[in-house]
Parts: structure tokens; sequence; C-alpha cells
């Protein structure tokens, strides 16, 4: 008989999750207030567990009724699509979430590093890109038993952990590009941030994820180090997109424009005696 194992969770803290308040955290720990507000990475990692395969997870991403993905990185008042590849390296499969946001000009949007240690033993988390998230967004499924008022998950039963680590198994590479869409997908005005917001912060699945600040795969984090794909828009820094110089190589990129404050230039009025 098979003992349940569940993921090595070595040196969290075993704390609680209080969901609103953990959420409404999560916003301002983000460095810009757009894109982790647009992919809540519990509820991709929610898709994830109910995926069969990484295609279906692509799909999943990208479908409009499951309401996931609300990401407009290009600013072009439409849903992105999000391709999804994958590299694996031995006992480590590392799962990159990216937009087109125009041509050949691609932005990670996050990571999911899944790691086999030994038997049923595998760590997976969920990365935010740092430019879009800030840094060590992660989050991981749920699987300290100690916690209260959480559900402990089990990975190692996932349809998708099955397919992945089976023998002979064939990486996934999205075969979608800027201009070749899947024939099923149309694209979509994003909802206001409260409704997605108010979607996914009421899940009753959400307690099965929670955030740390721990990478467990040191694998899969260099595996990404190689592969790690910035936009023109994200380059410069840290900063949020909004507060930027505009490039001259952003011209197709409708930037929001900021006002920019005018100094008015002081003149000293010499007083009439
Ligand atoms: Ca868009």
């Amino acid at each position: 008989m098979k003992r349940r194992k569940f993921i090595k969770t070595a040196g969290v803290a075993g704390a609680g999750l209080v969901i609103g308040q953990s959420f409404a955290r999560d916003q301002t720990t983000a460095v810009s207030n757009q894109a982790a507000e647009d992919l809540d990475l519990y509820a991709v990692l929610d898709l994830l567990e109910e995926s069969a395969d990484l295609e279906a997870f692509e799909k999943a991403l990208n479908d409009q009724e499951k309401g996931v993905n609300n990401l407009d990185l290009n600013e072009d008042g439409e849903v992105d699509y999000i391709k999804v590849e994958e590299t694996i390296e031995e006992n480590t499969h590392l799962i990159v979430l990216q937009v087109e946001l125009e041509e050949n000009d691609f932005q990670d949007v996050a990571t999911i590093e899944i790691e086999k240690k030994v038997d049923d033993d595998y760590v997976l988390q969920a990365i935010g890109a740092e430019e879009l998230y800030g840094e060590d967004y992660i989050v991981e499924p749920e699987t300290d038993s100690k916690s209260s008022g959480t559900t402990v998950v089990v990975v190692h039963t996932w349809p998708l952990i099955l397919i992945l680590f089976r023998p002979g198994y064939g990486r996934w590479r999205s075969p979608w590009r800027w201009r070749a869409r899947p024939i099923w997908w149309r694209p979509w005005g994003p909802v206001a941030r409260s409704v997605y917001r108010n979607r996914w912060a009421k899940s009753a699945r959400r307690s099965r994820y929670r955030k740390t600040k721990t990478r467990r795969s040191t694998r899969g984090r260099n595996m990404y180090k190689t592969q790690r794909k910035t936009s023109k828009k994200y380059q410069k820094s840290k900063k949020p997109a909004t507060t930027q110089k505009k490039s001259t190589q952003q011209k197709q990129q409708p930037q929001n424009k900021k006002k920019t404050t005018q100094k008015k230039k002081k003149t000293t009025k010499k007083k009439k005696p």
C-alpha cells in the first residue's frame, strides 16, 4: 500500500491564511500595480491542479469563462494570450507563462517550478515575474497540516504530475505566436480590477494555497536564469511601467501618458514701490 506523502515544506512557519487580508497585502507588495492584480497565482495553481496536461492548462488559462487571465500588458484594451513553455532538466520541470506584447517582444508573467525529490515527494511553486509582482512573490500548495482552517494538498495525485513525470514524456512547447493564435481563442476586454479581485478573493479553494518567501527548487531557479525574458516595456528597472521614461521603441505601445506637471517659472515680480 502506498503511503500518502506530502510535498516538502521545510522552513515555513505554518501561518494560517486570513484570506481577505493576505490578498489585500499581496496587492501592495507588487511592484507593478497592474499585472499582479490581473493574474492571480492562487487561481493559476488551481487551474494547474485541474488540468490533464500542459496543453489543457494553456487552454484553460486563456479561457474567458474560467476568468483567470485578466492581463492586458500591452494596453490595447484586450486580454493578452498567455503561452506556456516547458523545459525539463532531470527531475525538474520549469513551466514559463509568457505574453507577447507585440511581435517578438516577450514578457514572462510567472513560472511554475516542479521538482521531484524522492518517490512521491514533489516541490511545486508558482513564482510571479519580478517586474510584475515584485520580489519573491511565491505561491505554493498548502501542505502544512498544522495550519488551522486550511486544506492539505497532495500534489503527487494531480493528473498533471502523473503525466509530467511519466517515462517517455515529451515537453510541452506552445505552438502559438503573435501571428498564429488558436482557432478557438478570441480576445476579450479585461474586467474591472475590483470585479476580478472579488472573483478570486472569495473562492473557497483559495485556502488550498499559500504565499511564501522561500524558493524550494534550486535547479528550477537556475534553469530559469538562462531563459528569462523581459519585454522592452519592463527592461528599464523594477519600477512600474507607468513611471518609466518612454523609449523610442515603444511607439506601438500605447502607454498611459502621465501628465507632466508643468513647473511654473517663478518670475520675480518687482513690486512697485
Ligand atoms: Ca492586450
